[in-house]
């Protein structure tokens, strides 16, 4: 019998009574987007939930990224993984600047930051390091370096949403942090995202990158463009946030059922969590070392997807070697990002995935091994 199709993630969403109860004001109102009162609202709610002096909402993550490195004024060189989602480096090309592609590390993916001072250059002006898989950089290290050589940081926070490290949270690290809130991820306003920050300046700076520019009925003074939340958006944040917590307890649950499975299973390696970190159990990702298990990972994939499960290469190809870029970077150049890339699948995880899918899940990557290493 054909299974119910598992996907990689599924949108967390409130009861829709919710819902309909947190927007039924904007039809008394008819404000329903310019920074009314859903987005006061949320934005609020967001600096308390994330611990964060200041957190201006944004039409998307990728949006985050853009005007955060365009509020900068950031000419030249950027360090920056290519192992990330496009968003990353597109954000960085798309404001003008060049992307220095610094390898990740074997422990978390993140970026290797005993390579990134070679990489520095008298053109460099930030570091954009991405908590990827939700795994918190080496912000101390970044720290240290950024400072000595006066260089701003920018995080893509996109997985991160919610975590703290030492009990800080992720948002308050670097110059700015930039979230998503998509509806793929752990937290969701359909599509959405947020800046936190520390200079009320920069702040200025991007309330005129998501509004024209403008102050007041007949003052225009910034060259901005248009990335305001909608009061829907905001309203499905306001209710999403209610449930965080619990929908991250739920995460939890189905990360430890798959390690409980994968653990100690010769050439399946989970990704290991670090315990001064609150994690979100954003994703699932598995490294496969094909010698040791017996299957590679397209192979997984292909049988997973045989069986109605849908995982995914989060993230291959590495964003150096995009058709796009094609002869710009050079993709060996971060021989371990390549690696990874090529050998790592992020399997389902959502909330309201069964115990019993997860096992299922499990047996077919299990499947996949040939009779004489079983
Ligand atoms: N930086 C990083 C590191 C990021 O990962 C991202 C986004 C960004 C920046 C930019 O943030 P945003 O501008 O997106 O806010 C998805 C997401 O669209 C994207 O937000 C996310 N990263 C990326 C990692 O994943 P795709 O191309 O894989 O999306 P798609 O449509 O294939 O959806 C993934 C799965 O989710 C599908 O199997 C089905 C399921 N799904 C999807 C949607 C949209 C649903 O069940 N319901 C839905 O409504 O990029």
């Amino acid at each position: 019998m054909a299974q119910k199709k598992i996907l990689v993630t599924r949108p967390s969403m409130p009861d829709m009574d919710e819902y309909t109860a947190e927007i039924k004001s904007l039809w008394d109102s008819h404000w329903i987007t310019n920074m009314g009162a859903k987005h006061r609202t949320f934005q609020a709610q967001l600096e308390e939930y994330l611990g964060v002096g200041s957190a201006e909402l944004v039409v998307n993550g990728h949006m985050a990224l853009e005007m955060t490195l365009q509020a900068m004024g950031l000419e030249g060189e950027v360090i920056t993984t290519p192992f990330t989602f496009a968003s990353t480096t597109h954000a960085i090309v798309r404001s003008g600047l060049t992307p220095v592609f610094c390898d990740i590390n074997r422990k978390n993916y993140t970026i290797d930051t005993s390579q990134i001072e070679s990489l520095i250059t008298e053109n460099t002006c930030a570091i954009v390091p991405v908590h990827v898989y939700g795994c918190i950089c080496d912000i101390e290290e970044i720290d240290r370096i950024a400072k000595k050589h006066g260089l701003k940081v920018i995080y893509d926070a996109a997985h991160a949403f919610g975590e703290t490290r030492k009990g800080i949270g992720v948002g308050n690290f670097g110059d700015a942090s930039c979230f998503s809130f998509h509806a793929t991820k752990v937290f969701n306003t359909i599509e959405g995202g947020a800046i936190c920050y520390k200079d009320r300046e920069l702040g200025e700076r991007l309330y005129d990158l998501k509004n024209f520019g403008i102050h007041g009925s007949e003052c225009v003074s910034g060259i901005g463009a248009n990335a305001k939340m909608n009061e829907f958006c905001a309203a499905m944040g306001i209710c999403n946030l209610r449930h965080i917590d619990e929908e991250i307890g739920r995460r939890k649950k189905v990360h430890l059922r798959y390690r409980k499975n994968l653990n100690g299973i010769k050439g399946l390696s989970p990704r290991a969590v670090d315990h001064d970190v609150d994690f979100n159990y954003a994703y699932f990702p598995l490294l496969v070392d094909s010698e040791k298990f017996g299957a590679d990972r397209d192979s997984i994939i292909e049988k997973l997807a045989e069986n109605n499960i849908f995982a995914r290469k989060y993230f291959y190809p590495i964003t150096s070697s995009f058709e796009c870029y094609r002869g710009m970077f050079d993709p060996e150049a971060t021989p371990v990002a390549m690696e990874i890339s090529r050998n790592i699948l992020t399997l389902p995880i959502y909330a309201g995935l069964s115990m019993k899918n997860v096992d299922r899940i499990c047996e077919c990557i299990m499947e996949c091994r040939p009779p004489a290493v079983t």
